[in-house]
């Protein structure tokens, strides 16, 4: 028995060695000190030994399987400190290489236009509201003086989605749905930005799609200085104090009256250039005193309230202030054309 247990022994010693990797080497510890190996079976038989034999054979059993075990432990942490090793070596970083620079973004310069006309209003006390895109006929048509049969309404204009609802093709309707929630009786000093849709053909001056900024006041004694003062005041902060304004009359169903808001131009300082098309003014908005329907139909009393409205396109602002050729660039996502309007 000592015979076969030092065999075993040199056997098992022997597989360590040839082990090549860890798995090889659990198939060695399964193999010799496992359950149903054959050191175990040794030690099983002992009861059929002799008093004497006994502990002779326990012992020897013992320290063959101490010295495989051991072995078999050896090999274990030599093998996983080459496998830790080689996995070093191939994921090895160069730390002196050059970092890989971030690109980092910016606002879209819509974004910015839009933030800085809010700025300007907000510091004369006005309130930023919004509404749905996909709009009631109600709220974008019937309640802004446009009843049923009116040429603004045509289908070949408008993105219908149902008889009923459509995508708003102004943001006109979020101050008649404010005007209508104060009941009649609150004052209203609001802009309200966002995106508007028109079924248009795409082209250097126009997009199907395209943002609108509408502001809205009533109060009583709201009067056309009032519009022209708040007006004029705006295109001073946002395009320089030394630009003139000037009102021209014009029509829109919910406003009268109505007039059109130009600049001075910038560029000939009003002689006349092909800038302005020789005209000396840049219009940028239009404006009116708001009609008396839609005062009533929003629930206030045309001969107590009065108010003002107007309205302009962010894309239109930033393509007269920064000199854009072509409303497409806003939607095209070009980065060369976005990233020249990142501040620092
Ligand atoms: C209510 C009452 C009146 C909003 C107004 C304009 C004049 C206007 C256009 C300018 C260029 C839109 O971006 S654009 O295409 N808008 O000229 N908008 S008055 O009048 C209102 C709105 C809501 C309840």
């Amino acid at each position: 028995m000592k015979d076969r247990l030092q065999e075993l022994q040199s056997e098992a010693l022997g597989k360590v060695q040839q082990a090549e990797d860890l798995k090889a080497l659990q198939d060695v510890r399964i193999a010799y000190l496992g359950k149903k190996g054959p050191i175990t079976e040794v030690l099983r038989g002992m009861g059929k030994l002799s008093k004497e034999e006994r502990p002779v054979i326990g012992q020897l059993a013992n320290e063959v399987r101490e010295t495989i075990s051991e072995a078999i432990q050896t090999k274990q942490n030599k093998l996983e400190e080459e496998a830790l090793e080689k996995q070093l070596e191939e994921e090895s970083i160069d730390v002196t290489l050059p970092g890989r620079p971030v690109q980092i973004g910016g606002p879209h310069l819509l974004t910015s236009i839009i933030e800085e006309i809010e700025d300007l209003f907000i510091g004369m006390g006005f309130e930023i509201k919004e509404g749905p895109e996909v709009e009631t006929d109600y709220y974008n048509f019937e309640a802004l003086n446009l009843p049923k049969g009116h040429p603004a309404r045509d289908m070949q204009d408008s993105f219908y989605i149902t008889e009923e609802l459509l995508l708003r093709t102004h943001t006109s309707p979020v101050q008649a749905r404010t005007m209508k929630q104060k009941d009649g009786h609150e004052p209203v000093r609001m802009i309200c930005p966002g995106k508007v849709y028109r079924r248009d053909t795409d082209d250097a001056t126009h997009s199907h799609q395209f943002t609108q900024v509408e502001g809205l006041v009533v109060d009583e004694n709201i009067k056309m200085s009032d519009l022209k003062g708040v007006l004029n005041a705006f295109a001073k902060q946002m395009f320089g104090s030394e630009r003139d304004i000037r009102l021209r009359p014009s029509f829109f169903p919910f406003t009268e009256p109505s007039v059109e808001m130009d600049i001075s131009c910038k560029v000939c300082g009003g002689d006349g250039c092909s800038v302005c098309k020789g005209t000396g003014w840049i219009e940028i908005l239009g404006a009116g005193m708001v009609h008396p329907n839609v005062l009533e139909m929003a629930g206030y009393d045309p001969n107590v309230y009065s108010g003002f409205a107007f309205g302009m396109g962010p894309e239109r602002i930033a393509m007269l202030k920064y000199g854009v050729d072509d409303i497409r660039h806003f939607y095209t996502n070009d980065i060369r054309f976005l990233k020249q309007y990142h501040k620092a």
